[in-house]
Formats: C-alpha cells, structure tokens, sequence
C-alpha cells in the first residue's frame, strides 16, 4: 500500500521561503510517490490573537499557495483543519492522555509565551492537536521544517502509549525533515541566529511568497552578511552567508559546491544580485498562479471536495478510539 504523507501549515500572516522550502516544496515532491493530505491548521493560528478578517483571508490564501506552489489538488487532498471537527474531538481524546509535565518541555512553547503578552492555555496543547491531526490520518511520514522535530517526537510517545494501553490504534508516523544545507532550517535575513519566521515584527527578516520583486531585491540586498568577502558554506563561521547560499541552491538546482566554484571569484554584491534575481524569477510562476486562484468561488470548492474525502479517512480511527475508551457510540 502507497505511504500516507501529512502535513499542515498555519494561516497566520504570510508565507515565508522558510515555508515553502523546509516543507511545501517537499509537499509537492511527494504527492507523486504517496497518497498526501495537506491542512490549513486555522485551529492552531488561534492559540495566538488573530484579527477575524485577517485569519478569514489567510486561510484561503494558504490554501490557494498550497496549489501556486505546484500541489495537484487531484493528486493530494488539500482542505481546512476546523472544516473537519474530528481534529478537535481527537485532540481532546489525546490530552487526557498527554501529561502536563511533557508540554511544559516542549521548546517551541517557552520560546512563544515568553515573546506572547498573551498565553492561552490552547499555544499549551497546540502540540496535542497537531497530534491528534497527524494520528486521526494513520499518517506514515510527515514533511515538517526543523523546528517542528520535538513535536513529532511528543506525537510518536503519544501513540506508542495509547497502542500500549489499548492495542494497536495509531500509525507511529516518522517524520521527514530535510538537513539544514537542504532546507530545513531556513534562517531570518536580519539575523542568522533566529529562524526565519512569519510572525516575525520585522518584514525585512523574511521573504514572502507574495512579496513584489522590487521588495525581494531590497531584502536581499539588505540582508545580513559575515565578515570577510568568500562565498563559503559555513554555518559555524560564515551563517549568514551560508543561510543565503541555501535558499540560492534550493532556487537555481546548483550545489553548494557548485555555487562556491562558480563565486569564487566575486564579492557578497555579484552574488547577492544573482540571488535576487533567482528568487525573483522561482516565485514568479508561483504568484501568477495564485492570482489565477483568486477567483471566486475556485479555492473554495478545491476545499470542499478535500473536506469529503478526509472525512472519511478520520471517522473510523476516531470511532475505534472512541470504543477503547469506553465512550457509548453515538
Ligand atoms: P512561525 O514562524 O510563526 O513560528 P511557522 O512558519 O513556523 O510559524 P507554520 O506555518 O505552521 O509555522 O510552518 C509550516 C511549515 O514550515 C512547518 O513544517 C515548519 O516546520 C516549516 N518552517 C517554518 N519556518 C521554517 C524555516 N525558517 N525553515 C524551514 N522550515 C520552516
Ligand atoms: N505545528 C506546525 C503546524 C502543524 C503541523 C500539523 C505540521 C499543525 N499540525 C500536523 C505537520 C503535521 C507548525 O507550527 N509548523
């Protein structure tokens, strides 16, 4: 039987290249080797303060990159967490059986409340609903960036204790994430030491899908570099160029060995053009498309459609679950 892939990503703001090339640009990849499933998790967006309008419209526009960035919503299913309420009803099966003392390591967790004003109890069991997004699939491999390995872990130890418990009921899914020299870890433009992150207050530390091409120039002209003048891969010695030096390699297909050779003889400027323009002309095709996307009523139905289609796949791991725990069925 082909693998199941699941993934999702959050309505929250933009899009960065972070995105796009530590997960959707791997989305796209495997929905021609495995039966894929991709989620706009608005769920998870909530467990920080969003303006209603803003979330509304977010939700479409990720959907509508989802497709911009080449997934075949014939090949892959692409829908919206809250469209499906098992996710909610699953996630709350899983948090009583998550321990308090499990969240409270989790790393993205203490990063977020001490930068929130606000802490919902929901950014505390926001790993729990991720797993239960995973686990209601019997997912076998999920594409996430680097920033998201502690939460599959927490959502590995979560099945394995509910199989141990109960009998087999959740897939163990593995999870799928590229070396940081590939994508994994994309980093901010304005500091190489945080990742690159769309609820960042800076706009000049990310590259949106969306941004116009005069933008992307000027932020990568202004992008941070080392000192010394070689273009070199380097993440202990030289991050910040190291950094731009992958989202080069992903953009044009060069290695970074191929990258190097061919910069050897030029400074940061020469290279930093070239970036420009390779960034510049691999989100081209990609906002022409959503532009097309945006029409009424055409993201919807794609939604629509993916919304059936995953019912069905969550209904009986959720009824399974429900019976193990002792729940009358309804
Ligand atoms: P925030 O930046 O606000 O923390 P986020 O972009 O990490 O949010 P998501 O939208 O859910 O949150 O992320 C979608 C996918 O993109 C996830 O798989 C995540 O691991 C990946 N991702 C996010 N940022 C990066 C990055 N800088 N480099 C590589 N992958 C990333
Ligand atoms: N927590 C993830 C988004 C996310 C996710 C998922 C990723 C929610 N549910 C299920 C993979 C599988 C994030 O913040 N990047």
């Amino acid at each position: 039987m082909a693998k199941r892939v699941f993934s999702g990503v959050q309505p929250s703001g933009v899009i960065t290249i972070g995105n796009y090339l530590g997960a959707i640009k791997n989305f796209v990849k495997l929905q021609h080797e495995a039966e894929c499933i991709f989620c706009v998790v608005d769920l998870h967006a909530l467990t920080v303060p969003q303006d209603p309008k803003e979330l509304y419209e977010a939700t479409l526009n990720t959907a509508r990159l989802f497709v911009a960035c080449g997934i075949d919503p014939q090949k892959a299913t692409i829908f919206v967490q809250s469209h499906v309420p098992a996710h909610a009803e699953l996630s709350w099966l899983l948090e009583c059986n998550s321990y308090f003392g499990e969240l409270r390591r989790m790393t993205q967790f203490k990063d977020k409340s001490a930068k929130n004003e606000v802490v919902t109890a929901g950014l505390f069991t926001y790993p729990v609903l991720m797993a239960a997004d995973i686990l209601l699939y019997q997912a076998d491999l999920v594409p996430v960036g680097d920033d998201q390995k502690q939460h599959l872990e927490l959502t590995r130890n979560i099945a394995e204790r509910i199989n141990n418990r109960f009998g087999q009921t959740f897939k163990v899914p593995e999870p799928y994430i590229p070396e940081r020299s590939a994508g994994g870890r994309i980093m901010s433009l304005t500091n190489p030491d945080e990742k690159m992150s769309k609820s960042s207050d800076d706009p000049k530390s990310y590259i949106s899908l969306l941004d116009p091409p005069d933008l992307i120039r000027k932020k990568i002209r202004s992008a941070v570099t080392d000192s010394g003048r070689e273009i070199r891969y380097d993440e202990e010695e030289k991050p910040a160029v190291s950094n731009l030096m992958v989202i080069y390699s992903l953009c044009s297909g060069l290695s970074l060995e191929e990258i190097e050779d061919k910069y050897k003889d030029s400074g940061y400027g020469q290279f930093k053009k070239d970036l420009a323009e390779i960034v510049v002309e691999t989100l081209e095709p990609i906002q022409s498309r959503f532009n097309e996307l945006c029409e009424p009523g055409k993201i919807e139905k794609i939604l629509r459609e993916g919304k059936e289609r995953v019912e069905k796949i969550a209904a009986p791991t959720l009824d399974d679950f429900r019976n193990k725990l002792g729940l009358v069925e309804r």
